[in-house]
């Protein structure tokens, strides 16, 4: 069998933090974090579209990525890029792999042969598959690239182009269940607009529940068992995009009747473009039980847009994991890097250094995260920081005992109101001890 990055071996952890080299540093696959396997607590994922398919192409010039599979025809490239990903999956120790449609298999010049080209790789992949145990944490559409999709994909003025994504999608769910997806991921890249003078908004958002509701319906019928996830984003390509962040999607969702049937993707980059934390959206989205899966990079603070870099912020990777071990863990989700390595960085082993990096900075993050609960230091601040709640007024409060009558009385009484302080210094000064001490 051709090897295509000869010049890797399988990446292993090592003791010495400087020793120079591809090592991991922290994750150790089979160490026990939390009563589980950092590799079961982590759940990493490949992302099939920058992994395999980016070359480093922006919009000031073309990929400058040395990769091993150019210079075959399309879908000898598609071919080569399965037994290449699975190799890179291998020596990574990476369990899990997500992708597009359009990624796997390029697109043919009608429906049925695209779902040809699909049909062909997909065998490819359910090969590998078996052989190695990597598994799909999910699969998706590409509904934003080809020029149909100009005005948008199930939101599209266009009644055909939403006809063409119902076809698009029904195919995708059928290979994704065929390749044991955990998930199916929704992210509407131009499910939004540009301007309001050409947008009946209402029709659009009508017509993208409808689509969502033909794809629950559809999963139902095919026994699809994956969780549907919306992944949010507030912007780029669409000027506004539906899916803003993980509180307007439940509005949507709740709006449309179709709350029971989805949870959240979210992406630390997306949210940071929301305006928001990672760390808040993760929440709102766990506080509603509908945190699903994540797709884990993170962007940068002097550029308004998705950069996709490989996480390295370890108070980012300590926050998130704080969240997901919150909730219990990872069901059938997990941590998807959908990132990519900088156009500089052209060499096929920086795809291996740069998931080694993103790795050991979440298995640091899960450490450090385990810790902050498992000392309970910080939740009992919380915890104290609400005690009025439990007692007296607050508690009388909360059991629905009162009314503005009531608490008018009770304020007339001139009891002083005695603070605490928040203390958020000394909180961040605890959370860096959990991070430099794990
Ligand atoms: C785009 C993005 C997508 C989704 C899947 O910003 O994150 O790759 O993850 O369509
Ligand atoms: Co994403």
């Amino acid at each position: 069998m051709k090897e295509y990055f000869p010049s890797v071996k399988k990446v292993e952890f090592t003791e010495d933090k400087l020793q120079p080299g591809l090592h991991f540093r922290h994750y150790k696959a089979d160490e026990i974090v939390g009563g589980k396997t950092m590799k079961d607590q982590l759940k990493f994922g490949m992302a099939w579209w920058h992994t395999l398919c980016g070359e480093g192409n922006d919009p000031f010039g073309p990929g400058t990525g040395i990769r091993p599979w150019q210079g075959l025809e399309s879908m000898a490239q598609a071919e080569a890029r399965v037994y290449a990903g699975f190799e890179f999956m291998s020596k990574m120790g990476i369990g899990y792999f997500c992708f597009h449609d359009r990624d796997i298999a390029p697109e043919g010049n009608t429906l049925a042969e695209s779902n040809a080209n699909l049909d062909h790789i997909v065998k490819i992949i359910k090969q590998q598959m078996d052989e190695t145990g990597i598994r799909n944490l999910w699969g998706t559409a590409n509904m934003f690239s080809h020029p149909r999709f100009m005005h948008g994909a199930s939101t599209s003025p266009n009644a055909d182009v939403f006809a063409h994504c119902a076809g698009q999608v029904k195919k995708a769910m059928e290979i994704t269940k065929e390749l044991g997806g955990e998930n199916y991921v929704f992210w509407g890249g131009r499910e939004g607009y540009e301007t309001l003078l050409n947008t009946n908004m209402k029709l659009e958002n009508d017509n993208m529940a409808r689509f969502m509701h033909m794809a629950v319906d559809y999963a139902k019928e095919i026994g699809f068992d994956g969780q549907f996830l919306i992944e949010p984003k507030p912007k780029e390509p669409s000027k506004h995009q539906y899916d803003f962040d993980v509180a307007t999607g439940m509005a949507f969702l709740r709006g449309y009747g179709l709350d029971k049937d989805f949870k959240f993707n979210i992406e630390a980059n997306h949210a940071t473009l929301a305006g928001h934390t990672f760390q808040h959206d993760l929440r709102v989205a766990r506080d509603n039980d509908m945190l699903g899966s994540i797709d884990a990079n993170q962007g940068d603070m002097l550029l308004g847009w998705d950069t996709d870099q490989f996480p390295t912020d370890l108070y980012v990777s300590t926050l998130c994991m704080y969240e997901v071990i919150k909730m219990g863990g990872f069901t059938k989700g997990g941590l998807n890097f959908d990132s990519k390595v900088r156009r500089a960085s052209f060499k096929p082993e920086d795809l291996f250094y740069a998931h080694a990096a993103g790795m050991d900075g979440f298995a640091k993050g899960l450490k450090a995260a385990q810790k902050m609960i498992d000392d309970g230091l910080i939740d009992k601040f919380v915890e104290d920081r609400y005690a009025s709640w439990g007692r007296g007024i607050g508690a009388s409060i909360a059991a629905g005992k009162e009314d503005f009558k009531s608490l008018e009385k009770y304020t007339m009484q001139g009891k002083p109101i005695l603070h605490e302080s928040g203390r958020q210094e000394y909180l961040e000064s605890i959370l860096n001890e959990y991070i430099l001490g794990s």
